[in-house]
């Protein structure tokens, strides 16, 4: 059985576990807990998780390289090429607002943070969420991200990337933040309802795991 190795928090490993979870494919969930880390660093490649251990006992590492792997195992990664293209499309979409909106505040002090995302939100990564915003606005209430009728793992990046950044783990990112992007808002709230989704978050929706739910 694969091994998937994170820490407890959702984070970069939530798409990979969705995808197992919807898929119906036996993992083992392994949560590193945050005092133990330093002495397993070593053994992951890059020094870093997610790292998925297959069952040859190889470590693939990676969050974007697990996930499509993922999918592929799971009925998630689209077979034609081009719907494929536009999921990852919007994944890539994603890391330009992530990075537009989160990494240059990355290390300062906690006013200075505050002050440079709400800055960031003001100007280019709010230009990123609106482009998001516009993705997604025909596929809010029906239809998916890759052009079809099928969920792909991009429905799911996207489901977590936005839920990740409005879970209250980032300060000076409000938990409110998807109120002034209705689209992005209905098509979050319309994967937190899928029921393989909604009963994952049923049984596991303690801490950070509440924002995932539906219209948290
Ligand atoms: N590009 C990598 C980044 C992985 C990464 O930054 N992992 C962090 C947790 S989110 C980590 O392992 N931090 C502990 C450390 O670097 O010691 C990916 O997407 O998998």
């Amino acid at each position: 059985m694969p091994k998937l190795f994170y820490f407890a928090f959702p984070g970069r490993a939530e798409v990979a576990r969705l995808a197992f979870h919807i898929g119906n494919v036996d993992f083992e969930d392994v949560r590193i807990d945050g005092p133990s880390w330093p002495g397993q660093k070593s053994k992951f490649p890059f020094g870093q998780v997610p790292v998925l251990q297959l069952d040859d006992g190889r470590m693939l590492a990676q969050s974007g390289a697990i996930d499509r792997y993922v999918a592929k195992l799971t009925g998630l990664y689209p077979e034609d090429p081009v719907q494929a293209a536009f999921a990852d499309q919007a994944v890539f979409l994603l890391q330009d607002m992530w990075e537009a909106l989160l990494t240059p505040s990355w290390s300062l002090p906690l006013e200075e943070k505050v002050k440079a995302r709400q800055e960031a939100l003001a100007g280019k990564g709010g230009d990123k969420l609106k482009a998001l915003d516009k993705l997604v606005e025909p596929v809010q209430q029906s239809g998916w991200l890759a052009g079809g009728e099928q969920l792909s793992f991009g429905d799911l990046e996207v489901f977590v990337t936005l839920t990740n950044l409005t879970s209250g783990m980032f300060e000076g990112i409000p938990k409110d933040l998807l109120k002034d992007y209705p689209a992005l808002k209905a098509f979050r709230n319309r994967v937190a309802a899928l029921p393989a989704i909604k009963a994952y978050y049923d049984k596991d929706g303690e801490g950070l795991r509440a924002a995932f739910k539906p219209d948290a």
